[in-house]
């Protein structure tokens, strides 16, 4: 059999992955792997109004009660890791190692959330009044729209989703139309997880979780529409805004994770083995293709003539090509469009006064011809210029020289996105200087490790053009509930706040 079709057959997906109107590409090759059916922008309603209802019912579960439904999915996911893993790989072209990582990060974000199902906290007040008290309660939200990207088509919806179904809300997903189908194999293994809770004697409405496969239209209705009063999307600087202004129009809240333009700066005691690996595996993994890839790497003038040879040759070493492969460290960009910004980012970049020192260029794979494949670049630039300030979603590294540790931080700061950032350095002053309210201005900072591959127990998203959402770890559960001051008098009199005088 097929090695492509064996993937979708361990999901029991092929039925339903053929015979749509939406083709589905391998970016490892080429290949047609799919043809799925296609929402349009007038079922919208429909699904809308059934993840209100779904919402209506799930809401009065009991929060851990939510959370073993939660476990359950958790469980599925680790059941079907290697599959799904594989179908990530499939579809997106990240490695193996990466497309099993991320659905580990599933994994890992489904058991925080069932424990979290136990810690919806909110806080007593003392209340100024005699025999009041006052309390924060954190009810659910309602239905919550899900809008994600191509580059991590699995784990930013289980972000959402782990936490959202613990918080009392309803799901409706829009993938990206590049990787619908690991987006049907989620929608499967979350079906196997209502049928087993079901079993286990719990109720669980219909509709608690819904697809809705297609494009910019659909997406469009599905952000306008008023039944979600939050619309998490991930994905690019434009959409995020057209998104947010769509959500803001209505009084809705948006929760964004958009572009990123992350750096490294290198400092001179910095231990250089260390860097150069944090660097690789920042830059060039998944193909440069994650929202905290490294993009900047800004060099103190002392060890810039000794890093860059040295990270050149790191990357002549590279291996790339087949993502299924073991071994393979690069896999293909997902599609010509992705290859083509490539190759404009680079002209520009030459016209800016840059030079690239490697990479870049095509990289025909024999029986691979109709994917993608590139040669990682690093371009030296002079100065911060126009394409150095702007993402470019493929494996282009630019490098900065610096002299002093505040320029650094400057030049850091000095974009208009704000998500990930690091700096390598044996100086305490340095790092805590990086970290302090005038150090980075990123949602994520980070010291001795690259500005890529987060744990989900964070708070996960960015700044500025970023967008300012935090998904994922610590609190970022209260985006998805909604917050009601309570305040109860035990009393037999009927005081005002503020000592007001209102008697008859
Ligand atoms: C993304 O690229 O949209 O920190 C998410 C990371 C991953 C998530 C990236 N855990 O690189």
């Amino acid at each position: 059999m097929n090695a492509y079709l064996e993937i979708l057959e361990r999901l029991n997906l092929t039925a339903q992955a053929q015979g749509g109107d939406l083709e589905v590409f391998s970016p490892i090759d080429g290949q047609k792997i799919g043809a799925v059916t296609q929402d349009k922008p007038a079922d919208i309603g429909k699904i809308a109004a059934q993840a209100e209802a779904a919402f209506k019912a799930w809401r009065q579960v009991p929060a851990p009660v939510r959370g073993e439904f939660v476990r359950l999915l958790g469980e599925r996911l680790r059941v079907h890791k290697a599959a799904l893993g594989a179908l990530v790989t499939l579809e997106c072209g990240k490695i193996a190692s990466e497309g099993l990582g991320e659905v580990q990060e599933m994994i890992d974000i489904c058991d925080f959330a069932v424990g979290l199902s136990r810690q919806l906290y909110g806080l007593t007040i003392a209340s100024e009044r005699p025999e009041h008290h006052m309390r924060e309660m954190w009810h659910p939200l309602g239905p919550v729209a899900i809008v994600t990207a191509f580059n991590f088509p699995v784990a930013v919806w289980a972000w959402n989703a782990a936490l959202a179904l613990v918080c009392g809300d309803s799901l409706v997903w829009k993938p990206s139309e590049k990787t619908p189908l690991t987006a049907l194999a989620c929608q499967k293994l979350f079906d196997e997880a209502v049928e087993e809770f079901r079993r286990a004697g719990h109720d669980i409405p219909d509709h608690l979780s819904q697809l809705v496969i297609g494009g910019r239209d659909v997406g469009q209705a599905l952000v306008e529409n008023e039944i979600f009063p939050l619309v998490s999307a991930t994905g690019s600087v434009p959409m995020g805004r057209a998104v947010g202004q769509v959500v803001a129009g209505r009084l809705g809240r948006s929760l964004l994770e958009l572009g990123g333009n992350n750096a490294m700066i290198v400092a001179p005691s910095a231990d250089l083995d260390m860097a150069v690996r944090a660097i690789l595996f920042s830059a060039v993994g998944t193909c440069g293709q994650r929202c905290t890839s490294l993009r900047r790497l800004i060099v103190h003038e002392d060890v810039y003539d000794v890093l860059l040879p040295r990270l050149s040759s790191a990357y002549e070493q590279i291996r790339i090509g087949n993502p299924l492969e073991e071994g393979t460290l690069i896999g293909p960009l997902i599609d010509e469009g992705a290859y083509e910004e490539m190759q404009t980012a680079l002209k520009q970049a030459r016209a800016q006064g840059g030079d690239v020192v490697c990479g870049g260029a095509r990289l025909e794979i024999e029986g691979l011809e109709g994917g993608h494949y590139v040669r990682p670049a690093i371009v030296a630039m002079p100065a911060q210029s126009e394409i150095v300030r702007h993402e470019t979603f493929a494996p282009i590294l630019y490098v900065l020289k610096y002299k002093d540790i505040n320029e650094a931080i400057r030049m850091q700061n000095d974009v208009p996105q704000g998500l990930s950032s690091c700096v390598f350095t044996g100086l305490v002053k340095e790092a805590e200087r990086f970290l302090s309210a005038a150090g980075s201005d990123c949602g994520i900072a980070n010291v001795n490790i690259g500005p890529s591959g987060a744990e989900i127990g964070g708070a996960f998203g960015g700044e500025k053009e970023t967008g300012g959402g935090r998904e994922s770890g610590s609190d970022s559960w209260k985006a998805y509930m909604r917050r009601q001051t309570q305040t109860i008098n035990f009393s037999d009199a009927l005081p005002l706040a503020q000592g007001v005088k209102f008697d008859l």
